[in-house]
């Protein structure tokens, strides 16, 4: 079988074999679905360490919302909330920690504390340092479109052709990065499913991930609990994670995705191993 190595930090992932699954660990008064449960550091410790023990592969700390209409906090308060998080886990959990942010400063402190990995919805655009803090650790870096920021990208999103204006992004955000001493392999893709779209918008990226595919790197989706899920299907927040499980599933039985970012671990690891399980027997 093919292998699709990402190589976070000295950790080579085989993303061919089976996908991978990212806890979502929100350290954050604010996040769109679990805002403020998990703010008090020990609470989101104990909560990293379920999302391990129900099979995350990878834990996504995150300090900042990024919820439409979502507005920056400053990086001393970003670190004052993920930093001990980051630092705990890292020494709890095999799991490769995640950091999720856009500012380089938070991105340095938490690989310091054993990070391994960036996840940045900027594509590392946001911060000028952030490509050089990611080249010189080594960390894998996830690399997301998004149109617009977080305060105002759900206003009017436009796009001639979504797939072809995202994958032409992500195509030059990995020549930039490479350029600034990034690895391909390093890099995994994310369309940021919900961030400056629109329902069709989500809808057709979903429906045309190869088109991500097709530029060689491996590819994470989020699509947990977003609002999309709520349009088709009428379901309110709290009723998503079967809809938010199987749009994941649909992309990683065609091979179109690689890194599965969730709020619900246990299930989608239990469909990972499945899918291997199946594959293995594939003709
Ligand atoms: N979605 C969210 C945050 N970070 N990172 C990547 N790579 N891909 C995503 O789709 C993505 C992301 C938004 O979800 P959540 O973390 O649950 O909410 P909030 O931003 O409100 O904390």
């Amino acid at each position: 079988m093919a292998t699709l190595v990402w190589s976070c930090r000295g950790h080579r992932l085989d993303l061919a074999r089976r996908p991978l699954v990212m806890g979502i660990l929100n350290v954050t008064p604010d996040s769109f679905s679990d805002g403020a449960r998990f703010l008090d550091p020990a609470a989101a410790v104990a909560h990293g360490l379920k999302l391990a023990a129900d099979g995350a592969d990878i834990l996504d700390v995150g300090g900042e919302s990024t919820r439409p209409g979502s507005q920056p906090v400053p990086p001393e308060e970003e670190l004052r909330r993920v930093l001990p998080v980051v630092a705990e886990l890292s020494k709890r959990t095999a799991a490769l920690i995640s950091v999720d942010t856009t500012k380089a400063e938070v991105a340095r402190h938490c690989l310091a504390a054993g990070a391994a990995i960036v996840n940045d919805v900027t594509g590392l655009r946001g911060d000028p340092d952030m490509p050089a803090v990611a080249a010189e650790s080594g960390a894998g870096v996830v690399v997301m479109h998004m149109q617009g920021t977080p305060a105002t990208m759900q206003h009017d999103p436009h796009y001639a052709d979504v797939v072809g204006e995202v994958a032409a992004f992500l195509q030059e955000r990995l020549h930039a990065l490479a350029a600034a001493g990034i690895s391909p392999e390093a890099v995994c893709l994310d369309p940021g499913i919900g961030f400056g779209k629109a329902l069709d918008h989500n809808l057709e990226l979903l429906a045309n991930l190869g088109a991500l595919r097709r530029l060689g790197r491996p590819v994470c989706l989020g699509v947990s609990r977003k609002r999309f899920l709520g349009t088709v299907c009428g379901r309110e927040l709290r009723d998503r994670d079967p809809g938010s499980l199987a749009v994941a599933c649909f992309a990683a039985a065609r091979g179109e995705a690689h890194v599965l970012r969730v709020h619900d671990v246990a299930p989608a690891r239990d469909a990972a191993l499945l899918l291997e399980a199946i594959d293995k027997h594939r003709r």
